[in-house]
């Protein structure tokens, strides 16, 4: 954990003003891996306040790590902590080489702790600092899954009866190993499972049949109340994403998530031309540029972005304007692998923005929750950011300490014909 010199090889710089009681003093990432790998930095001022920070991308946690303390860190050191749009903007166009998670992922992680830091200093939540409450709370979904379709079923009766009003249906498909969203565990999901990544099988045509049927069999079970979710993640062809969306329309899906690989940001207009089921893409994209095709064409319905992979709140903010113009909704990525301090930022943002769509929301697990303490709260399907000064989220460094990092990775898949494919 490198602390750098407090400004020793600072620069002459007009964001710096010295001794300025928001000068920022030090900064430091803090690795911890209580269940699961997570990445924190937290910045702290002259004055004694500091801010904290999200920078996990699963798998890839210690190059974020690499980049704030070799990148970052040494170029925040003396800087006014206030000026959040200008350090923003300074590690954005001066990183040159601009975009990409790993980049992204480290000014994010400096840009929530900046506005948590500032909200603090002003004894106000976030989200007043963005425009206040649009919303009295945030609706989630949750992660039900099973091995099958009756234990899918079982898993989406659990969350209706804990009171979400949305909940995202993944099932094992017959004939294909560990396909995609089914868990080891009821409340959360972790996919990144081994040190060297897990070889998994896939097959379009085997899902293709089975998962209109498992929608099937839940409006059956259910009725017509609970808002359905569904992720394809990234595994099929335009026509083929289009063909799943017409069947699917039936059983009136929230969402259809992630149903081709949106490099190809024109793809969606074939899907388009095909199916009326909303689609959900953006929880892998870094910056507004990914999104800015699927947005101004009216390609997708909910943009799925989130504060830690879009560079923070103030891009992030950048993106939901945008995507208001095209009464495009958030739905942001909130995974297990995204911190409780991801999920405390991202609950203040939700709270303000004005085209909210859902916030995604697995759980975390204990010794998570106790080395991050957080102020949100569920209740009835809802979250409830809390009204502590900041995003309401901490870190507990000696608890932290406790669990050092284990090298984890994403697992990657293959067609049954050996082709490699996406996970
Ligand atoms: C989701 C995501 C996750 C990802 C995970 C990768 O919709 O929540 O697709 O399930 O696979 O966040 O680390
Ligand atoms: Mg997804």
């Amino acid at each position: 954990m490198s602390q750098a010199a407090a400004g020793a090889n600072a620069q002459p710089d007009t964001a710096r003003e010295p001794d300025a009681p928001f000068r920022i003093r030090a900064a430091r990432v803090i690795v911890t891996s209580p269940g699961r790998n997570f990445v924190t930095l937290k910045i702290e001022t002259e004055q004694g306040i500091h801010g904290v920070g999200d920078a996990t991308l699963n798998g890839r946690e210690l190059a974020v790590a690499a980049y704030l303390n070799d990148h970052v860190i040494p170029v925040l050191i003396g800087r006014d902590a206030r000026r959040i749009e200008d350090i923003w903007q300074y590690l954005y166009r001066g990183a040159y080489w601009r975009r990409g998670p790993v980049t992204m992922r480290a000014i994010a992680a400096v840009d929530v702790a900046l506005w948590d830091l500032k909200a603090k200093a002003l004894g106000a939540p976030l989200y007043d600092l963005l425009g206040g409450k649009s919303r009295n709370g945030v609706m989630v979904y949750g992660h039900a899954n099973g091995a099958d379709t009756a234990e899918t079923l079982d898993a989406v009766g659990r969350y209706l009866d804990a009171g979400y009003k949305a909940v995202r249906a993944q099932s094992g498909v017959p004939g294909v190993k560990m396909a995609y969203g089914v868990g080891r565990g009821d409340l959360y999901y972790e996919p990144a499972d081994a040190s060297l990544p897990t070889e998994t099988l896939w097959d379009t045509r085997a899902y293709m049949n089975f998962a209109p049927k498992l929608f099937e069999a839940l409006r059956v079970r259910f009725g017509e109340g609970p808002r359905l979710l569904h992720d394809v993640h990234h595994r099929l062809t335009p026509i083929e994403a289009a063909q799943l969306g017409k069947r699917l329309e039936p059983y009136d899906l929230f969402w259809m998530e992630d149903a081709t690989p949106a490099e190809n940001q024109e793809a969606f207009r074939l899907i388009r031309q095909h199916t009326t089921t909303p689609l959900a893409v953006g929880e892998v994209f870094n910056t507004i540029w990914d999104a800015k095709d699927l947005i101004q064409n009216q390609l997708i319905d909910y943009i799925r972005t989130s504060v830690v992979g879009v560079g923070g709140i103030t891009h992030l903010r950048r993106i939901a304007d945008f995507a208001a113009l095209w009464s495009v909704r958030t739905g942001s990525h909130g995974a297990t692998d995204l911190s409780p301090v991801t999920m405390g930022a991202a609950l203040h943002f939700d709270t303000w923005v004005p085209n909210f769509g859902i916030q995604e929301y697995m759980r975390h697990t204990p010794e998570t929750d106790a080395v991050f303490p957080h102020a949100y709260t569920f209740a009835d399907g809802l979250l409830h950011p809390g009204d502590a000064p900041g995003h309401g989220v901490d870190i507990d460094e000696a608890l932290a300490a406790k669990y050092p990092y284990e090298p984890r990775q994403l697992p990657v898949a293959r067609l049954t014909d050996g082709t490699m494919w996406n996970w």
